[in-house]
């Protein structure tokens, strides 16, 4: 009897698990979220929102600082020795310039941590309209040139699968 009670807290502890804290492997949990981040990965900005779709996932919309703060760090990790690094975020500006929106939902970017003069696009000179982190610049923000190749971080909701509880 006492065996089976502590077999059925394992089994109860194991589906709660699943259910609140995974992540798919190899994916990054912070708050509500799941994150991607393979620092050999380099694609244009566009290539790089597909290659997250393909994981049902989207480039990672940064919305406060503690959520930077996070993907800051899992940056720094993997590319903290490499110079002229920088990483796509999922907003851009293509739209109506200075306007960044989180691609997918358009929602305004309303957090933003700017590098100095940044954003600096220059319609028909300096066309920029996607946000990077800037490695050289500590992983301040950026606008940039959205055809260059860059490192990306996927962001999905972390998983509640299908599994019903009580
Ligand atoms: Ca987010
Ligand atoms: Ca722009
Ligand atoms: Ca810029």
């Amino acid at each position: 009897m006492a065996n089976n009670g502590v077999l059925l807290y394992l089994l109860i502890a194991i589906a709660l698990g699943q259910v609140y804290s995974d992540c798919p492997k190899g994916w990054i949990h912070h708050d509500e979220s799941c994150y991607l981040f393979n620092p050999k990965d380099k694609y244009n900005w566009i290539e790089s929102q597909l290659l997250c779709a393909g994981h049902q996932a989207y480039l990672v919309h940064v919305e406060d600082n503690a959520e930077n703060i996070f993907v800051k760090g899992l940056i720094s990790q993997g590319l903290g020795g490499v110079s002229g690094a920088s990483v796509w975020m999922g907003a851009s500006d293509d739209v109506v310039e200075g306007q960044f929106l989180w691609y997918g939902t358009d929602e305004p970017v309303t957090f933003t941590d700017w590098g100095p003069g940044e954003p600096n696009s220059i319609p028909l000179h300096l066309d920029e309209d996607c946000l990077t982190y800037w490695g050289d610049w500590n992983w301040k923000w950026a606008d940039y040139d959205c055809h260059q190749q860059c490192n990306y971080v996927c962001e999905k909701p972390m998983d509640d699968g299908n599994v019903i509880v009580g």
